[in-house]
């Protein structure tokens, strides 16, 4: 086959109803990659022979090395079907957790996806991802049971055991969809019920709900997959062969003459034939009959491997005669089985025919797309659809449409950037030459050899002819010197060919982006819309009706102007330069690389609102610092990683305060990968990586009830080892008092304020709900610091619906005399206002919360307070950002403030005091104390105050609430907690005890182990702290001969039990560890090596009682 020509591809662009955006999405090593090349050698980009080995779109050395894919990337194909002509945009992705972002970007442009599982290890854990994934986007999705060869050969299954297997695959992946519809339709209950509830009038008789309503009267069967709704095909990609139902009803009804339709509906399922009567029956009457799917279709294919494995040369010669088929002798007589099945099965049933048949009959096109996407994509927040102003959700009708009329917007997403080399990009490209181009030179070549032979006979023999030969063969040379810009560039161009030459190696970036409306056009301009623009803000600065050139706009903020200065085809492994893009289509965008960073909204109507940002699943937690071997590459390693930080979607690149460069990863291998980009691509310099920065938290608990040797710790005892553990590592100083409950008091330098503080560990549910709701809290505390600046629109009604939800299970959780009103006195959230601490203010004055903002009133005497208020809320803050274990951020802690007396204050005189302490930073921003500027200029000149050496009160207070807060801390048992990373590892039972091994070798804890049925394959679900799990793939790879792989998900912080300051106390416990105690303690361990690499102080004994070893016997 002929590879389709551009011209064809762009003649395709033009009808949107016969085009398929489409991703390919599983879990890692599934097969989509090896899928994906079936499909692009049915468009001869690739030979058939080599499909299934390339692994085209994997264009990186490293995923060929490795064998996985590490981003997304596209290929536009032609299919026919019958007369009508398809553009299938398909997308292959990675099924690797640490790419896991790269799905995203793949999703979001897409219209369907083809959700590969692999017939052997059925569902597993990514699976199940990406298919969540794929419903969060509204996308439609199709299955494709891959590997089915593996059944055949591996398993040695019976077709009959395979039916069974393979229903029991569907059945899983059915129970997956079923759950996610379910809490879809329940999640749209509650969103309305919570919406009505609002409204007056919901009278009692309706606040009684039937959840379960809901479901009866919603349809979802199409939603499920069958092969019977021909949604499913079963595939060997390997082996190049797929088919679905379809094929055989075809076949079969032709054969024994029973109708298509009937055949359709029967092939899949419980049924069975009787030949004699040409007759279908749903039970078997005659014992031990097979099933449809069984006789008709997988014996056949059975028989064809059985008959090749065997190497039965006249029964192959039977089969293929049979199916009609023509193979070529050299796979006929090729002594390798695959080859030869794959040689006849790739004809018999080819399996792209199979899969772009089903895609283009399944999965919509952009003309399809529902008003529901619609209205997601356009919300971003907490926006409802309804809250967006008029012409805002005008737009929705041209996302709809998808029209490509000049009065159409130009609405285009750009869900990554990726880097290409300049020198790949087709303008740069040296363009093939034409026939006579090259008779031409090859005229010239001969010319000048003559010249040379006639000038100098003899010294130089070999030379001219090397010469001579170089362009017939290799036209790609350096030669295009004098070849024209390409032909169908009408613009100038800035000497494009120089520009190749000169920025050999440069990386530029390309945008992958969709049109989902109006037809992009090179040179035109467009807006580029931030994350956070508004068009509500662009709406009332700029009036109705105002016209002007793109770029002569006033300026709104998040929102700036560009031109589209170059439009690709996205083929793979190349670009191919496209002058306009008709909506419906993924393309790829040149230029963009000042205005965006990783993805963005271009759109030429302003009043687009931004869509909603992508939603990763992998949170970036691997950290490592940089730095270039010669310090003198600095500025290198800067922009290299400011090129990383663009081309990656996922990765986070940050400059610390101790000016150290930190690379926060998905995992190991996202960690490798970027390491290669930045030294090979981005940097281009040696660069030094540090060990890995394992995060850490640091929490408190309850006392323990039992010592470490598992013995009841009486009362006595109990007083004793608190006492101790204080006396060990508080060592608190004058003026800090400490009650026997834990309460700290705390006077300020100038003696004028004083602070009880007390901390308590918040209950585990507590701390998850602050993490989950880390936005909500933001918004929260956003609100409560600011009602004055109030941009006009009050918090929309779900945000306070979610805000009241959240406030409810907070107090649903902190029950108890000692949390009695906790909740409503909350006064802020700490570390950076959304973390996961709480302050509670308990002291008798205590007036604002976050759930209510500052009381409203204005006036000195409010303002005044406010401003010492915010000084101890960020004396809160600090603390919570570092904790006294080793300066990690802290985690489920409770500070109460139970007393703040500043009395003594008060009675110093007020126009002194308000010399000393203007207001404390951004708190006077709102009410900037009106009275005090008179005072405040006389001020200086009286005498100055002697508390005046410790500078202004608001300073004080917020070093004494932050010292409060650590020492309140220490006073209580200090724990440390590791970041945990759930593991998923598929092993078969022979390598089942390596993997056991390893794991607990590094405090792995096996959560769930589950047999895959029918197979020996064992799925196992563990959780391993972060700390223990660098080179753990590896390991486990190299312990497994290969044979399992684990994938590592960051799940949760869990709470260390050893105590980091341990000694023993208890006479059991000095019998059993001995007065020294110094076996391993893993609490001490990692916070020592977490001091050690900040530079804290570590105590630590490196020798003990050393002693001389001497020889008794001579020299006395
Ligand atoms: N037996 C068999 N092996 C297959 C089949 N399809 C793919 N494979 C093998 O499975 C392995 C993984 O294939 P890939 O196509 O790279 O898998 P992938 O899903 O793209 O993997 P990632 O992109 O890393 O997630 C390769 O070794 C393939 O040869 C198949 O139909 N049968
Ligand atoms: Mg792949």
């Amino acid at each position: 086959m002929v590879p389709n020509s551009l011209e064809k591809m762009v003649q395709l662009q033009r009808n949107p109803a016969n085009i398929r955006n489409i991703c390919v999405l599983a879990h890692v090593d599934h097969g989509k990659t090896t899928l994906a090349d079936c499909l692009i050698s049915s468009n001869g980009i690739i030979s058939s022979r080599l499909a299934g080995k390339l692994r085209y779109m994997d264009s990186r050395e490293d995923e060929q090395v490795r064998g996985i894919t590490m981003k997304s990337s596209a290929i536009s194909l032609h299919y026919a079907q019958g007369a009508e002509e398809y553009l299938i945009n398909l997308i292959d992705s990675p099924g690797h957790v640490d790419f896991s972002s790269e799905v995203s970007t793949a999703v979001r442009l897409c219209d369907g996806c083809i959700i590969v599982v692999d017939a052997v290890e059925g569902v597993c854990p990514q699976t199940q991802a990406v298919l969540r994934q794929a419903w969060l986007e509204n996308i439609r999705p199709v299955l494709v049971i891959n590997k089915i060869d593996r059944l055949i050969v591996e398993l040695k299954f019976t077709p009959q055991e395979a039916y069974s297997h393979l229903k029991n695959i569907l059945e899983q992946i059915n129970a997956l969809t079923g759950t996610l519809f379910t809490s879809k339709v329940l999640e749209e209950r509650a969103e309305r019920e919570s919406e009505a509830h609002g409204a007056p009038g919901a009278g009692p008789a309706e606040q009684v709900y039937d959840w379960s309503a809901g479901l009866e009267d919603t349809d979802d069967s199409h939603l499920y997959f069958s092969p019977d709704q021909g949604n499913v095909v079963f595939t060997s990609a390997i082996d190049g062969w797929g088919f679905g139902i379809e094929h055989f009803a075809q076949i079969y009804s032709q054969k024994i003459g029973i109708k298509k339709e009937v055949l359709l509906k029967t092939l899949w399922g419980d049924y069975y034939i009787n030949m004699k009567a040409k007759r279908i029956m749903k039970v078997d009457q005659a014992k031990g009959r097979k099933p449809l799917f069984v006789q008709l279709i997988l014996e056949n294919i059975w028989s064809l491997y059985d008959a090749v494995l065997k190497k039965d040369k006249e029964k192959i010669d039977k089969i293929v005669a049979s199916l009609g088929l023509k193979i070529g002798a050299r796979e006929a007589r090729h002594s390798d089985p695959k080859v030869q099945i794959s040689a006849i099965c790739s004809q018999w049933l080819p399996v792209s025919q199979a899969v772009l048949a089903m895609v283009c009959q399944k999965l919509p096109s952009p003309l399809d797309m529902t008003p529901e996407r619609v209205e997601k994509l356009m919300c971003s927040g907490s926006q409802t659809f309804d809250s967006l102003p008029p012409e805002t959700q005008a737009l929705k009708a041209a996302f709809m449409k998808c029209g490509s009329e000049e009065a159409d917007p130009v609405i285009i997403f750009v869900s990554k950037m990726f880097a290409v080399d300049a020198k790949a990009l087709p303008q740069n490209r040296p363009r093939p030459l034409t026939q006579e181009e090259i008779a031409q030179r090859r005229e010239q070549a001969r010319q000048r050899h003559a010249e040379r032979l006639a000038a100098a006979q003899g010294p130089v023999p070999a030379g001219p002819a090397a010469d001579g030969t170089t362009p017939e063969t290799s036209p790609e040379g350096e030669e295009p010197k004098g070849g024209e810009p390409q032909g169908e560039s009408a613009t100038p161009r800035p000497a494009p060919q120089e520009a190749g030459g000169q920025e050999t190696g440069q990386e530029t970036f390309v945008a992958f982006a969709r049109v989902f409306s109006g037809v992009a056009r090179r040179g035109s301009k467009i807006f580029v819309l931030g994350p956070k623009y508004s068009p509500v803000e662009f709406l009332q600065r700029v009036p109705a009706g105002f016209s002007a050139p793109p770029d002569e706009l006033p300026a709104v903020p998040h929102m700036a102007c560009c031109t589209l200065e170059q439009l690709y085809l996205l083929m793979g492994r190349e670009l191919q330069a496209l002058e306009e893009v008709p909506p419906g289509n993924v393309l790829g965008i040149g230029g963009l690389q000042d205005v965006v960073l990783k993805s963005a909204t271009l759109c030429s109507a302003p009043a687009c609102p931004p869509f909603i940002p992508l939603s990763f699943e992998a949170t970036p937690i691997v950290r490592v610092a940089i730095e270039p071997k010669h310090p003198s590459e600095m500025p290198q390693l800067v922009r290299g990683m400011k090129l990383l930080n663009q081309a990656d979607p996922c990765v986070q690149v940050l400059i610390q305060e101790t000016g150290e460069h930190v690379l926060v990863t998905a995992g190991e291998i996202h960690l490798q990968r970027c390491l290669d980009d930045l030294r090979e691509r981005f940097a281009k310099i040696e660069i030094s990586v540090s060990e890995p920065i394992i995060p850490f938290r640091e929490t408190i608990t309850k006392p323990p009830r039992v010592d470490m040797v598992n013995e009841d710790i009486g009362r006595q005892q109990k007083v004793a080892v608190t006492r101790q553990a204080r006396d060990d590592h508080s060592r608190v100083p004058e003026g800090v008092q400490v009650d026997a409950d834990g309460l700290v008091t705390v006077t300020t330098p100038n003696k004028l304020a004083t602070l009880s503080v007390r901390a308590v560990p918040l209950p585990e549910e507590i701390t998850r709900l602050l993490e989950e709701h880390s936005d909500l809290i933001r918004a929260l505390e956003q609100l409560a610091s600011s009602p004055s600046e109030g941009r006009g629109a009050p918090p929309p009604q779900r945000t306070r619906e979610r805000i009241r939800e959240f406030k409810g299970k907070l107090e649903q959780h902190l029950t108890g005399r000692k949390w009695r009103d906790a909740v409503d006195r909350i006064w802020s959230f700490g570390p950076r206002r959304c973390g996961p601490n709480i302050l509670v203010n308990r002291s008798a004055d205590f007036r604002s919360s976050v759930w209510a903002g500052p009381a409203g009133t204005a006036g000195p005497e409010a303002s005044r307070y406010r401003d010492l208020g915010n000084s101890i809320v960020s004396g809160f803050q600090l603390a919570t950002l570092a904790g006294p274990l080793c300066e990690e951020p802290l985690m489920g802690v409770c500070f109460v403030l139970e007393r703040w007396d500043q009395s003594k204050f008060e009675e110093a005189g007020a126009g002194e005091r308000q010399s000393r302490d203007p207001p404390g930073e951004g708190a006077g921003a709102a009410e900037g104390g009106p009275p005090e500027p008179a005072d405040r200029r006389t001020a200086p000149k009286g005498e100055p105050a002697p508390a005046d050496c410790y500078g202004p009160l608001s300073g004080q207070l917020i070093a004494t609430m932050k010292e409060a807060c650590r020492y309140a801390l220490q006073v209580k048992p200090q724990r440390l907690m590791a970041a945990m990373y759930t593991c998923d590892i598929m092993a078969t039972s022979d390598v089942l005890g390596r993997v056991y091994a390893v794991l607990s070798r590094r405090e792995g804890r096996v959560l769930q182990e589950e047999m895959k049925e029918g197979t020996d394959v064992f799925a196992i679900r563990a959780a391993l702290p972060v700390a223990e799990s660098f080179g753990f793939a590896d390991e486990i790879r190299k312990r497994t001969s290969g044979l399992a792989s684990p994938q590592l998900v960051f799940s949760h912080w869990e709470v260390i039990p050893s105590d980091p300051f341990w000694v023993p106390t208890t006479e059991e416990e000095y019998l059993h560890f001995g007065e020294k105690a110094d076996s391993e303690n893993q609490a001490r361990k990692y916070v020592n090596a977490v001091r050690r690499r900040k530079g804290l102080s570590v105590e630590e004994k490196i020798v003990e009682h050393a002693e001389k070893q001497r020889t008794l016997s001579k020299n006395k």
